[in-house]
């Protein structure tokens, strides 16, 4: 690793952590002490898949199998999210390795626009969080401390539209790096094998190009 205070932060549902790939990854983090920050925001759903199906207690005491700290917190209490993760990314900006957070919250809507959640959790169930949205509570404690919330949703409102339309925008303008680049950082010095699939792959990329002539 850089010998500077660089780390990363990886994202991932509650049903990605019964992917073998999340294991993979902790492994490697922990042996390594990687500077490594896994967060799983664990919504309470895999599409139709509840959690109580990715694991048998809290997702967060997986991380201990893997000599990793967890913390859990409620997903919904912004300050607590950000005081986990300043806390997880201090430890892997010190030397001090991995940590896992899990953030309990859940997933208001439809997974996708083709799911029809009623068919699997009652309306009670979803009826029971609204009370529980994290917007809602943060404005109430701002308020609460004497702020003016209507002011700070506008200006938050404004910043968010920026900074959309500048990610946006860079999105846009991104051009594709050459396919051929995949072969460049595998190993360190060059690799016969990977020097024949770069070979392989260049005469497969030239096929297209002749027959599309
Ligand atoms: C026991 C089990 N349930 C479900 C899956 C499949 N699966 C993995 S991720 C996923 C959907 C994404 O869910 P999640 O990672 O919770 O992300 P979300 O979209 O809820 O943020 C599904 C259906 C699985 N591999 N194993
Ligand atoms: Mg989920």
């Amino acid at each position: 690793f850089k010998q500077d205070d660089s780390c990363s932060i990886a994202y991932f549902g509650d049903g990605a952590t019964t992917e073998g790939d999340v294991s993979e990854a902790m492994v490697f983090a922990s042996t390594y002490n990687a500077p490594v920050v896994f967060f799983c925001q664990n919504n309470g759903y895999a599409i139709s898949e509840p959690t109580s199906v990715q694991a048998k207690h809290v997702l967060a005491r997986r991380a201990s199998g893997f000599d990793i700290p967890a913390y859990r917190v409620d997903g919904n209490d912004i300050l607590a999210v950000l005081a986990a993760t300043r806390l997880a990314l201090h430890r892997a900006r010190t030397g001090h390795g991995p940590s896992f957070i899990e953030a309990v919250t859940y997933r208001m809507g439809p997974h996708t626009t083709t799911d029809d959640p009623s068919r699997y959790r009652d309306n009670d169930e979803v009826e029971s969080w609204k009370e529980r949205d994290p917007m809602l509570r943060v404005e109430r404690f701002l308020e609460s401390e004497g702020f003016d919330v209507e002011q700070l949703r506008a200006d938050a409102k404004t910043k968010a539209d920026a900074l959309a339309k500048q990610l946006r925008a860079g999105a846009i303008a991104i051009q594709p790096d050459p396919a051929e680049q995949m072969f460049d950082n595998v190993y360190s010095s060059p690799h016969a094998r990977i020097e024949r699939q770069r070979a392989e792959y260049k005469a497969f990329a030239a096929s297209y190009e002749k027959a599309a002539s």
